[in-house]
């Protein structure tokens, strides 16, 4: 071998990884993977380690999501592996590029009962992109990089690896990792150029960009589409951002009306899934750009759907040379829905009731994040609030759960994100409820020096299925949780800070101490049980 590498199981798979950009791996400890951990450890790569699987999972999610680039969580064989299950759905629906590496019980004696003894693949394969088994030490590069290879190209998504235990502690050899090739898909031309016919001579256009847009690195390509055809933007997920707000062709709240009426709606790197009322925009013909042909809707009637690359897609777009009609007036319609659904925001944003409303808590925060802060929401009505009243002011700063919906993203999330931008403010937004999920973590924060502000949205209730239940059947059963319990005072036995908050007017002045104080903080806010997120079932 002309240039090769050498060493035990453990070094190759992270050589062939760092190869691909990995900074660091998200773990918890078990004995099937310290080899892995022996190689971190023998050339300083960075270890987070952590008191759940599912954070280390979604922690290297929300680094391969902020980064695009992979991220690693390494989790033992057997629980440790199933106990990230949920974290590597939440990727296999983001398009999220991350890689899990699980120990696994030795091949030799497989079937006699070893510790922690459980084929993994044939349960991960269904939510990953590549899944399998190393058989052979000197083969774990060549499948680390098959893995990372098929985990970055589009549609993007999580891979899984497992290593039998003698097979990561013996010595192998192997070519040395070269660099990564990811494979482009080139579009359909004539399905774009018909797209682009559409969106330049529609009457009333609106464009909507979800994650993949962010995820394929096409947001300057989007600008320039959307300038070059001047059509209004809509985003979803990562795409969040993507024009700053106050561009003339940035729109959030005039969604009502802009689907209503539009005559067509172009809808570019995100599902026409229920987030989009499932893609059916009334007369309105619908056009769905996809990175990869896997993405089409199956149950929506598009006008056309060009998959591939999404850069090339846009740019092809914005360079569109045919006819154009004039939107100007369709624009400057959803400008006027645009500016009375901001000021209705910001009297909501203002209020000045007894019982705290969420929508005041994002009043407070908008006075003190930065545009550059990276803002987290997990949990229910307390998100979908802040989903509405917060305006990200660049792409790349909104974590959600995305469509999988997973409550517990939470300290996971803010681990990737801390990581990630050891100087900017890191923002959790959690329900109470979905605190439970990975609230010890706050203890990982702590522990390795990563502070973050967490603010609890405390309505001592599953609020997003209370209140469903209750006008579903007049009753509620499983929906309550303790009123006003101190999840501050959680945070601080675990060596972190917090404090309770009453009082609207003390929000301000709370948060502001959370983002000055260093250590992982909660700013735990008691907030009105009554109030409910109005909306239509998300159910069906
Ligand atoms: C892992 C997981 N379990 C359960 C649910 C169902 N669920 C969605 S929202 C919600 C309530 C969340 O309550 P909380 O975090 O307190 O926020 P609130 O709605 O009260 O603001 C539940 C239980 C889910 N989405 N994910
Ligand atoms: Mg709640």
């Amino acid at each position: 071998m002309a240039e090769a590498i050498e060493g035990h199981g453990g070094e190759l798979a992270l050589a062939a990884a760092r190869a691909f950009g990995v900074n660091e791996m998200f773990t918890l400890s078990g004995g099937h993977v310290f080899p892995l951990y022996d190689a971190a450890h023998k050339i300083g790569f960075p270890i987070y380690d952590v008191r759940h699987e599912q954070t280390a999972v979604f922690a290297a999610e929300a680094v391969a999501k902020l980064q695009r680039r992979p991220g690693l969580a390494v989790l033992t064989a057997g629980p440790g592996v199933t106990n990230g299950i949920s974290g590597l759905t939440s990727a296999f629906f983001n398009a999220s590029p991350v890689l899990v590496l699980g120990g696994r019980a030795p091949q030799f004696r497989w079937g006699s009962g070893s510790l922690q003894e459980f084929d993994h693949v044939p349960l991960v394969a269904p939510i990953t992109k590549y899944a399998g088994t190393v058989t052979d030490t000197d083969a774990i590069p060549g499948e680390v990089r098959a893995a990372l290879t098929a985990a970055l190209t589009a549609h993007r998504g999580p891979a899984f690896l497992d290593l039998p235990l003698e097979i990561v502690f013996s010595t192998g050899e192997a070519a040395a990792p070269g660099e990564p090739a990811v494979p482009v898909l080139e579009a359909d031309p004539d399905e774009v150029s018909r797209a682009a016919t559409l969106l330049a001579s529609a009457e009333r256009p609106v464009i909507i960009a979800g994650s993949d847009v962010w995820g394929g690195d096409a947001i300057a390509e989007l600008r320039a589409a959307a300038e070059a055809l001047q059509v209004p933007v809509f985003t979803n997920g990562m795409g969040r951002g993507a024009l700053p707000p106050s561009h003339p062709l940035a729109f959030a709240k005039a969604r009502r009306p802009a689907l209503n009426e539009a005559d067509v709606v172009c809808v570019i790197g995100t599902p026409l899934d229920f987030r989009l009322g499932f893609g059916e925009f009334g007369a309105a013909q619908v056009v769905h750009i996809v990175d990869a042909p896997s993405q089409r809707a199956s149950h929506v009637e598009t006008a056309v759907s060009p998959a591939g690359d999404l850069r090339r897609i846009l740019t092809a777009l914005a360079e569109h040379s045919g006819d154009r009609a004039d939107h100007a007036e369709w624009i400057q319609g959803l400008r006027t829905a645009e500016d009375a659904g901001k000021a209705r925001d910001a009297e909501a944003m203002a209020a000045e009731t007894d019982l705290i409303k969420p929508a005041r808590i994002y009043g407070e925060l908008r006075k003190v994040l930065a545009p550059d802060a990276v803002t987290i929401g997990d949990g229910g009505d307390f998100v979908s609030y802040a989903g509405r009243y917060l305006e990200p002011a660049q792409p790349g700063t909104w974590l959600d759960p995305g469509p999988y919906g997973c409550l517990g993203t939470g300290m996971g999330y803010a681990m990737g994100a801390r990581v990630t931008y050891p100087d900017r403010q890191i923002c959790v937004l959690m329900g109470d409820g979905a605190a439970g999920f990975s609230l010890m973590d706050a203890e990982s924060l702590v522990r390795q020096g990563l502070p973050v502000v967490m603010v609890v949205g405390n309505n001592g209730i599953w609020g997003l299925e209370k209140h469903p239940m209750q006008a579903m059947y007049g009753y509620d059963v499983a929906a309550d949780l303790q009123p006003g319990l101190r999840y501050d005072d959680v945070v601080k036995a675990l060596g972190g800070a917090g404090e309770t908050v009453e009082k609207a007017a003390e929000i301000g002045p709370a948060l502001e101490r959370a983002f000055a104080a260093g250590v992982p903080y909660l700013v735990n806010v008691l907030t009105d049980p009554g109030d409910a997120y109005p909306r239509s079932s998300n159910l069906a």
